[in-house]
């Protein structure tokens, strides 16, 4: 059993974000800190030191226009000199001051020309790197009641996702992502999973949605969204991170690691490890005051711990319960494997893999921190308010 177990842990991949990699704050602060990449050649080098302390990151998000260089395919190649390779391709769609009403959504047609315009132009990008993931997020909404029409919004909003959905190529998707609020304060566009997930029914296989953990009123139960849409064959993945208030993009697993066992319990039961199901792992993070590469290191090993510790359900005995009725007694079992303490088996298993158990301090004794730091002027800003 602890066989099957280490060998679904070892094949689980967690995909680190380029953004994580680069000064970040609120909008009150960026906190710049030392030895920051310069560029996306130098947040890619990054990434890679986390997926050789962690053999478990070998993909790296990229953001458009965050990360826009000239030669895409040159990008690709260095990545894979680090022994990474680029994965999903996060649009943006909310940076410019033609977005101020929205970008797909805009009443404005020219607006909701560039907006697509932009996206069908991150497919080139996936084409260009060998992504296979477009991740759309939409900052698309409405602060005040009839600031504009929200049904013709939803009619927009489906016009465009039809034109990229028709430009993927073979083996390409998209994920849509939904975010109950933020910038936008009364409506949203796509508040939740089930909007999210109507537009991607509409369209077909390759249209799935991503499930981002900050993203959803506090009480929200994460893990039924989760179940059903594994069950529907519609959960393209997770941009995971923690909040304790709303889209607070802290470490995941930081805030409630119970909340982020149950999401992998259910991904467990659901099937979601088997690669052919293409759930996507993915962070979705910055590190506003602490380091970055190990902040990153440290979330890939709480994904790991909450990923063990859901293998660890002895799903028999909770069947067996269930079924009794014994409500107490498939609650114990649920717990027994929470409560276990999974470090040991993971530690393990890096060994086996030739890895040092304790990425944490391997980073540490590695001197990277003090090399880049001493290498790197002038890091630049995450993204925001760049
Ligand atoms: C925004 O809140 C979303 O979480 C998106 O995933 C976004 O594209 C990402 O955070 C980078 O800005
Ligand atoms: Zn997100
Ligand atoms: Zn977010």
């Amino acid at each position: 059993m602890t066989t099957d177990i280490k060998a679904t842990l070892r094949a689980q991949r967690i995909e680190t974000p380029s953004w994580a990699y680069g000064n970040s704050g609120t909008r009150f602060k960026v906190f710049a800190q030392k030895g920051v990449p310069r560029d996306p050649y130098e947040k890619l080098a990054d990434a890679a030191q986390v997926h050789a302390h962690t053999g478990a990151a070998p993909t790296v998000a990229l953001h458009i226009p965050w990360d826009a260089v000239d030669d895409y395919a040159d990008l690709a190649r260095h990545a894979r000199e680090h022994g990474v390779a680029i994965g999903a391709i996060n649009s943006n769609v909310f940076q410019d001051d033609d977005y101020m009403l929205g970008s797909v959504t805009n009443p404005d047609p020219r607006v909701r020309r560039k907006a697509l315009g932009h996206l069908l132009e991150c497919v080139d990008v996936m084409d260009a790197t060998g992504s296979d993931t477009l991740k759309l997020w939409f900052s698309d909404g409405l602060n005040y009641p009839g600031q504009d029409d929200l049904r013709a919004r939803q009619d927009r909003l489906a016009e465009a996702l039809s034109a990229v959905y028709e430009r993927l190529g073979d083996g390409q998707r998209f994920l849509l992502e939904y975010k109950l609020f933020e910038p936008a304060f009364y409506a949203t566009d796509v508040p939740d999973w089930g909007t999210a997930y109507a537009h991607c029914l509409r369209l077909g296989p390759k249209a799935q949605v991503v499930v981002d953990t900050g993203h959803h009123a506090p009480g929200t139960n994460i893990e039924f969204i989760v179940a059903f849409l594994l069950r529907e064959g519609r959960l393209g993945g997770f941009d995971f991170n923690s909040r304790f208030y709303a889209d607070d993009d802290l470490m995941v697993g930081a805030a409630d690691p119970f909340q982020l066992f149950r999401i992998m319990h259910e991904v467990v039961r659901g099937g979601g490890l088997d690669p052919r199901t293409g759930v996507a792992f993915m962070l979705d993070q910055c590190h506003n005051i602490e380091p970055k590469i190990p902040g990153q290191i440290r979330s890939v090993m709480n994904v790991q711990e909450a990923t063990a510790k859901a293998l660890l359900v002895d799903a028999a005995a909770l069947r067996a319960a269930q079924d009794a009725g014994d409500v107490l007694g498939a609650n114990a079992v649920l717990m027994d494997a929470y409560n276990t303490d999974v470090r040991p088996l993971l530690a393990e298993l890096r060994e086996e893999s030739g890895l040092d158990p304790d990425p944490m301090a391997a980073y540490a004794r590695s001197g990277y921190s003090d090399k880049i730091a001493a290498e790197r002027v002038g890091g630049t800003q995450a993204g925001w308010g760049a």
